[in-house]
C-alpha cells in the first residue's frame, strides 16, 4: 500500500529526480538515484564514467543516436526491474509501487513554485527557473503518458518509445551549439547552468514536504 506523505529527506532527493524528470532539465550526468545516497550527484567522476559508456564509438561526443540506444536499454531493465510479477509489461500498481513512480507532489505544487520564487528572490539568482503548475503531474497522468495504447499496462515497446522521446528532448537542450554532437564541455556548462534550480528544487521539496506532515502530526 503505498503511502502518500510518508517522505523523509532520502525520498525527497527521489522525488526531486521525478519533478526534474518533468521538467525535462534532468542529466545525462546525473548519478543514478539509488547510487545517490552520499553522493553528490553532477558530473563528477560517475558522470564522466557514465559519458564513457553511453559514447559506444568512443570518439569523446554523445550523438543522438548514442543517447536514444542508452535510453532504450536502461528503460529495458527499469521494465524488468519494475515488473514485479514478470509478465513482460508494468501495470499501475507496480509503476507505484517504486517509490519515483508513485511520488505525488501535485497537491504541493502552489508551495514549492512559492517557495522556489522567494529563495530565488532571496538569492538574487538569475539562473534558477520556477516551475510551473503543469510540470507537477500525478502518478497517474505519468503513466498514462506512457501508457499510449490505454491498456492500463506500459509494455516495452511503449517505454521505450517513452525513453527515446525524452533523450531526444535531452540531447536537444545539451546541444548548445546544435551541431547534433554533445560534448562533454556542453554538458558541464548545462549543469552549471541548472545546478542552482536542482538545488533549490530539492530544497523547496524538502521543506515543503516536511511542513506538511508537521501540521498533519499536529
Ligand atoms: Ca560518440
Ligand atoms: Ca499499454
Ligand atoms: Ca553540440
Amino acid at each position: 500500500m503505498f503511502k502518500k506523505l510518508s517522505f523523509d529527506s532520502a525520498t525527497a532527493s527521489l522525488v526531486v529526480g521525478a519533478a526534474f524528470v518533468i521538467m525535462g532539465t534532468t542529466l545525462l550526468v546525473s548519478t543514478p538515484a539509488h547510487a545517490k545516497a552520499g553522493g553528490h550527484g553532477g558530473p563528477g567522476k560517475g558522470g564522466m564514467h557514465k559519458f564513457m559508456k553511453v559514447d559506444t564509438n568512443q570518439d569523446g561526443m554523445l550523438d543522438l543516436t548514442e543517447m536514444t540506444t542508452a535510453a532504450q536499454l536502461k528503460a529495458e531493465k527499469k521494465l524488468e526491474r519494475v515488473d514485479a510479477d514478470d509478465n513482460g509489461s508494468v501495470s499501475f500498481e507496480e509503476y507505484t509501487a517504486t517509490r519515483r513512480g508513485g511520488a505525488d507532489l501535485t497537491e504541493y505544487a502552489e508551495d514549492i513554485i512559492q517557495c522556489v520564487t522567494d529563495l530565488k528572490e532571496e538569492l538574487g539568482s538569475t539562473t534558477i527557473q520556477i516551475p510551473s503548475v503543469d510540470d507537477f503531474k500525478t502518478p497517474q497522468a505519468r503513466f498514462d503518458s506512457k501508457d499510449t495504447n490505454s491498456d492500463g499496462m506500459i509494455d516495452l515497446s511503449e517505454a521505450q518509445a517513452a525513453a527515446t522521446a525524452k533523450a531526444t528532448e535531452k540531447f536537444e537542450k545539451l546541444d548548445a551549439d546544435e551541431d547534433e554532437l554533445v560534448t562533454k564541455t556542453e554538458i558541464r556548462d548545462h549543469h552549471q547552468q541548472f545546478k542552482g534550480t536542482k538545488r533549490a528544487m530539492k530544497h523547496c521539496i524538502k521543506e515543503t514536504l516536511n511542513d506538511n506532515i508537521m501540521s498533519d502530526g499536529l
